[in-house]
């Protein structure tokens, strides 16, 4: 069977994105949690990572003796395996515009993934208000997100009508709108609930709340 290595649910956003589409489109998989080491260059989860993979870092997935190391990648190989299920769209227009949002999410917005890590457990409502009055750059990104989630054919619906890998992608995303109180707009809050309901993404949700934090990620709850 197929083993999926992740790291802590509450703070892995790439994690999270592979986690999602197996669980969501209910493929065969057996998690693997590696948890973040307080000392991350030099505990147990790089010592873990680094003998599965000299990449060293999570996601991976393993199928059999293929190791494959990156939440794009990996997201492409399950499509491939699994054509009978739309991991993403059917319509290759609608498949084009998939993946280009996912490789723009996959490869942009660096100021809200610096600024608002994902930490789902946190109330980051008062930090937002400070990040979002100092930084242009977080309101770009934003923007441009709330953007391309607007282009959903209808209010109710995920990026591309059904769920897909697309939504996986920008999950995390919901996350740390969610956690730093960003304000967006009526419609945005929509897609955010969509996503919030699924039921993959509220099983991940109910784990992240229910792990351990690490002193060095909560650099604003000190
Ligand atoms: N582009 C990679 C990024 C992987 C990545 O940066 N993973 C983080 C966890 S969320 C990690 O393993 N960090 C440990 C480190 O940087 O040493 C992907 O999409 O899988």
């Amino acid at each position: 069977m197929m083993q999926l290595y992740i790291a802590n649910k509450n703070y892995s956003s790439w994690s999270m994105r592979p986690w999602l589409v197996l669980r969501a489109f209910h493929l065969p998989f057996q998690e693997r949690m590696i948890p973040f080491s307080e000392d991350l260059a030099g505990g147990p989860f790089k010592q873990t990572l680094k003998a599965l993979h000299d990449n060293a870092k999570v996601p991976v997935l393993k199928d059999g003796e293929l190791l494959i190391w990156d939440s794009l990648a990996i997201c492409e190989y399950l499509a491939e395996k699994y054509p009978e299920h739309a991991l993403w769209p059917k319509d290759i227009a609608q498949r084009a515009w998939a993946r280009s949002v996912s490789a723009e999410m996959h490869s942009s917005f660096a100021a809200l993934r610096s600024l608002c890590g994902m930490n789902i457990q946190a109330d980051f409502s008062t930090q937002g208000k400070i990040l979002w009055d100092a930084h242009a750059e977080l309101r770009e990104d934003v923007a441009r997100i709330e953007y391309i989630w607007a282009q959903r054919p209808q209010a109710s619906a995920f990026l591309c009508g059904e769920f897909s890998i697309a939504d996986a992608f920008f999950a995390p995303v919901v996350m740390r709108f969610k956690a730093f109180q960003l304000p967006v707009s009526a419609d945005t809050e929509l897609y955010m609930q969509q996503v919030l309901q699924h039921p993959a993404v509220a099983l991940w949700v109910e784990a992240a709340q229910a792990e351990q934090t690490l002193a060095r990620m909560e650099q604003y709850a000190r």
